[in-house]
């Protein structure tokens, strides 16, 4: 017994006076969904070399880092950089100038959403699994008035959409007399979903400009619902402030 004791000693000392040496021994870092026993839960998809992307529909994004400087290579640090990031790729927003070139000119772009949509109370719902978003499915979610965020997950999340690097084009989506029930009957302003458009391929162009011309609604896409119970959250998104984009990486959370 007292020859184990020792060494257990010398190891909780040696902890103690290096600090460093003791992280080092523990090298792994840890990636979580949750935090703070689940009550903050990321809908941020990571993004990686196989996140999809509707601008390179085969390959998702591919090697968007690069470590400029490597300490490897005798730099002081290790600094990486952005090189090309489909600012639509993964989870992101949208701007109104993503297909109003008008709004684009104008200078509409990620630095003027309003961050009072991007963060509050939020409502998760399903969306039957056998349809696209139309008028008539909207109309069945009964989403009370007043409600003025709402995720929609659909069968992308079941058909794990997000977690494919080519790009669907079958997913689920709003459909133009979709976008246009919610623009005229309730007050919703930020439309969350679970892949890379808010609308369904189909009706591409039409239905972002239903959402896009009143420049209120604001479209956060390719959300990560999974495992997360319908109800009411409070939702936080913080877009990049990209100066002159009509689109950005996000990242978005839920607080129980
Ligand atoms: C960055 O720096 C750390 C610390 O020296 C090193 O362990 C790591 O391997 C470096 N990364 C690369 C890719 O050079
Ligand atoms: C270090 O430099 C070599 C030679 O230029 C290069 O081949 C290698 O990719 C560099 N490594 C990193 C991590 O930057
Ligand atoms: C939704 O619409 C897309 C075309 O935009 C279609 O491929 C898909 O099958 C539809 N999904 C459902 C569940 O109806």
């Amino acid at each position: 017994m007292a020859m184990m004791v020792k060494p257990l000693l010398f190891l909780l000392l040696c902890l103690l006076l290096h600090p460093i040496a003791a992280t080092n021994d523990n090298l792994v870092p840890e990636r979580r969904e949750v935090y703070d026993n689940g009550r903050i839960i990321d809908i941020t998809h990571r993004y990686t070399p196989e996140t999809p992307s509707g601008g390179d529909p085969e390959n998702g994004v591919g090697q968007f880092l690069r470590l400029r400087d490597s300490m490897k290579n005798g730099s002081i640090c290790n600094g990486s950089e952005l090189r090309k990031l489909f600012v639509h790729a993964g989870t992101h927003v949208d701007a109104p100038g993503h297909m109003l070139d008008i709004y684009f000119d104008a200078g509409f772009d990620i630095d003027t959403l309003d961050l009072g949509v991007l963060n509050g109370p939020a409502l998760l719902v399903d969306v039957p699994r056998d349809k696209n978003i139309t008028a008539e499915v909207m109309q069945s979610l009964n989403i009370p008035k007043g409600v003025r965020r709402v995720l929609f997950r659909t069968l992308n999340t079941d058909r794990k959409l997000m977690f494919k690097k080519e790009f669907d084009t079958s997913f689920v989506g709003f459909m133009k007399d979709g976008a246009k029930w919610l623009v005229d009957n309730t007050d919703i302003k930020l439309v969350g979903v679970d892949y890379l458009s808010a609308a369904a391929y189909d009706h591409l162009v039409p239905t972002h400009l239903v959402f896009h011309e009143g420049r209120e609604v604001i479209l956060v896409e390719g959300l990560k619902l999974d495992d997360i119970q319908p109800g009411i959250y409070s939702v936080h998104c913080l877009p990049l402030r990209l100066v002159g984009a009509e689109g950005s990486p996000i990242r978005c959370i839920l607080i129980k």
